[in-house]
């Protein structure tokens, strides 16, 4: 599949996604959370199954250590299966923040009832999908989650390839892939 529609001159950004445990334990919402993605012409970079353990949970959410739902939140995270996402777009953050609706389940159905919180996510912890907030937080997510992948090289090498659509989508991988790979 070639992203014909994202023949654009402003450099692509790359966020990082999320799919929480409640949404991976039922195989149909996550097959429409991919598909949403694939329809939101976002570009698939890297995916992975993973499972955390508490600590990487703890790590993760460190910044909100002193809030109320800290505990139940790193319990939750480390609960069970998660899949994480490297996406890009122009404005992928932004993008995918709207596209996720607001944090609380009750006022995502209530504002933003086609976000993937308002279709699919059951409680203000357990909402279904994370997307970084910022520049800085994707940098710092992405690592967490991919340690292997280098943003700058990836800007350098494949941007400009994705930018133009001289991509496809490798439907056994799940990812998308340069054109010229297959
Ligand atoms: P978001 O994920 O929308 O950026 P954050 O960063 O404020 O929201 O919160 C991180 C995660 O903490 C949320 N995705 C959610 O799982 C949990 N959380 C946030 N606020 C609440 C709350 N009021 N009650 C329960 N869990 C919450």
């Amino acid at each position: 599949m070639l992203l014909t529609a994202c023949r654009l001159s402003k450099a692509l950004q790359l966020t990082l996604a999320v799919v929480k445990p409640d949404a991976v334990a039922n195989p149909v919402i996550l097959e429409a959370l991919h598909q949403s993605i694939l329809d939101n012409n976002f570009a698939i970079v890297r995916l992975k199954d993973l499972a955390w353990r508490r600590q990487d949970s703890e790590r993760f959410y460190a910044e909100h250590s002193g809030r109320f739902f800290y505990q139940r939140l790193v319990e939750f995270m480390s609960s069970g299966p998660m899949r994480a996402y490297i996406l890009a777009r122009e404005d992928a953050i932004r993008h995918w923040r709207e596209l996720m609706g607001p944090t609380k389940v009750f006022r995502a159905r209530y504002t933003s009832p086609a976000s993937l919180r308002a279709r699919f996510g059951l409680t203000d912890t357990r909402n279904t999908t994370h997307g970084s907030d910022s520049v800085q937080s994707a940098q710092r997510e992405m690592a967490f989650f991919f340690p292997d992948f280098q943003v700058e090289e990836w800007m350098q090498r494949e941007e400009p390839a994705f930018r133009l659509g001289r991509i496809c989508y490798d439907s056994g991988k799940h990812v998308h892939v340069l054109a010229k790979q297959r």
